[in-house]
């Protein structure tokens, strides 16, 4: 195996043993043969876009193929061999599409093909699948940055498409990205289509927002409890608001409640889903601290996407255990897709959970979030006045992902040093490092701005853009905001391009800058965007109040 998607990469170079994250051998083979079926069926895909059509079958196939190997989603390995099954026949239907269009030759990816187990187990060890079969380091650094900023923006169109919302230019994008890996191309056709990924990346996360709020309504301020009731519950944590929307529906009036957790806290900004006096609030931390909040919920969890990490040997929690969309485990229960036209069927964990002990309470109190672009808009007013007036020197961007390593306490310390007169605005996991602490408001408005999961970056993007226009200035860069980014996964990367593409600069990343950057690649984000890495805490906090 050879993997270095995520920050916790085996040496910031690479895991080839087994992961860091704990995805063994074979999985992560398996992944990587996926990929190549992947890259086989856009080779098609591209030629008959070329000829007018996006075939949306193949596109939907490959956004969740692509979803599949985003860090902690597939673990089961029947499960992707079954998916690259289905992609042989998905690439059968756009070749027939094609016909004799495709001259000179094809590569293996596109042609090859097996039925039996042990000949796909085999082909998944082969040299020629896996990411070092580009030998050139820049050739297979930049090749890797699209496909890892392709499979963030195939998480969030994914769940577009769930929610009725599509795009033939985004299905187009993604194939011609993996099609373009099969192909020599020069240095600077390479960066140009990874600069398309960070322009399609804003597309697919503006089609996911218009999708959430326009079926489940605005994001608004909302306090949400961190404490337990006395019923029994569930625990349903990723990014999937549909799923979300049908397990409220089926547990009203049941006695179970619902909790969020880790990436599904947001769902308790939606209007949709605050009506529901069943929907107690949010349990728990983000994704790393799972193990024991799993293991204290005491009742069913569903894991709707990322991140899912590996059941220790002491944890319970298996049996209760629930998995549904691209996220699967061995021995855990999986929720099948929702019949056409119909609802996935949550029945079975709501059953156990009448059986199950309530939740143990871990933490009590409220927290503060939903800021959201409606709603931050809704207060422009008085944000431009307290900016104008000097009571907010400076806006953080501190988006991103959290992760276990010791270095991210960076980003907590960031949080609790920044000068009083400064305001984060945050999105997706990271937010877990800073947004318990106590660190008040300026004149009403809370010194942390939770805009909601990590595909809600695009509120923060939204703001800005709408700032700039508000002081009536020409480039994003002079507003007075700071980027200070935390990543660890794929959609991560995928908003950082789109921030690049949003013509953003001078953005701090940590704890560590990708190891799928070689170091000439790393050279051409910084010489063009000034990408830096981040330092410590107050070296790079004075810098910030400095602009700089
Ligand atoms: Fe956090 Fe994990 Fe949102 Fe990432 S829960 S690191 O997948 O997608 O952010
Ligand atoms: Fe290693 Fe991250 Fe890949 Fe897991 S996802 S194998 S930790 S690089």
């Amino acid at each position: 195996m050879f993997c270095f998607q995520c920050q916790e990469t085996a040496k910031n170079q690479g895991c080839t043993i087994k992961g860091v994250c704990g995805k063994p051998e074979e999985t992560a083979d398996l992944q990587d043969l996926l990929i190549y079926v992947c890259k086989g069926i856009s080779i098609y895909g591209e030629k008959l876009k070329e000829m007018g059509t996006v075939d949306r079958n193949a596109g939907r196939f490959v956004c969740k193929a692509l979803f599949t190997t985003i860090t902690n989603a597939a673990w089961d390995d029947d499960a992707i061999i079954g998916r690259i099954k289905e992609g042989f026949k998905v690439r059968d239907t756009v070749k027939s599409k094609v016909g004799a269009a495709l001259p000179g030759s094809i590569p293996d990816c596109a042609t090859w093909f097996a039925e039996d187990r042990d000949a796909i187990l085999d082909k998944a060890k082969s040299a020629e699948v896996r990411i070092t079969a580009t030998e050139n380091e820049d050739v297979r650094s930049l090749r890797e940055l699209l496909i890892i900023g392709c499979k963030g923006i195939a998480a969030y169109a994914e769940h577009a498409e769930i929610l009725g919302h599509e795009s033939d230019e985004i299905y187009g994008f993604i194939m011609e990205a993996l099609a373009s890996t099969t192909k020599n191309l020069s240095v600077d056709e390479m960066i140009a289509l990874v600069m398309k990924a960070g322009e399609t990346a804003v597309k697919t996360m503006a089609l996911l927002d218009q999708a959430n709020t326009t079926a489940y309504g605005n994001p608004e301020i909302t306090e949400v409890n961190l404490g337990v009731g006395n019923n029994p519950g569930i625990l349903i944590s990723g990014h999937d608001l549909k799923d979300m929307e049908e397990l409220l529906k089926q547990t009203e009036g049941t006695g179970v409640d619902v909790y969020t957790h880790g990436e599904m806290l947001p769902a308790n900004y939606y209007p949709a889903f605050k009506k529901y006096s069943h929907f107690v609030g949010n349990y728990g931390g983000s994704w790393w601290h799972q193990n024991e909040e799993f293991e204290s919920f005491n009742g069913p969890v569903i894991l709707t996407t990322n991140c899912l990490i590996p059941v220790k040997k002491d944890n319970t929690y298996l049996e209760r255990l629930y998995t549904t969309g691209m996220v699967n485990y061995p021995g855990a229960k999986y929720i099948s897709d929702r019949p056409e036209g119909g609802a996935k069927d949550f029945a079975p964990a709501i059953a156990q959970a009448k059986t199950c002990k309530p939740p143990q309470e871990i933490e009590s109190g409220k927290i503060v979030g939903g800021f959201a672009h409606h709603q931050v808009l809704a207060l422009a007013d008085k944000v431009i006045e307290a900016v104008k007036s000097g009571a907010i020197k400076r806006f953080v961007v501190m988006a991103g992902c959290d992760g276990r390593q010791k270095a991210r306490s960076y980003f907590t310390e960031v949080a609790e040093n920044l000068p009083g007169d400064t305001v984060i605005l945050t999105a997706g996991c990271a937010k877990y490092r800073y947004n318990k602490l106590p660190l008040g408001d300026i004149g009403g408005i809370p010194r942390v701005l939770d805009a909601g999961q990590c595909n809600d970056s695009y509120s923060l993007a939204v703001i800005a853009l709408k700032l700039k226009e508000a002081f009536g200035l020409k480039d994003i860069n002079e507003l007075p905001v700071s980027y200070d980014i935390a990543w660890y996964e794929q959609k991560a990367a995928a908003v950082l391009l789109a921030l690049l593409f949003l013509g953003v600069k001078g953005i701090r990343l940590g704890p560590t800058l990708p190891a799928f950057l070689s170091a000439n690649v790393a050279k051409v984000l910084v010489d063009k965007f000034d990408i830096k890495p981040t330092g410590t805490v107050q070296d790079d906090i004075a810098a910030m109040m400095k602009g700089q």
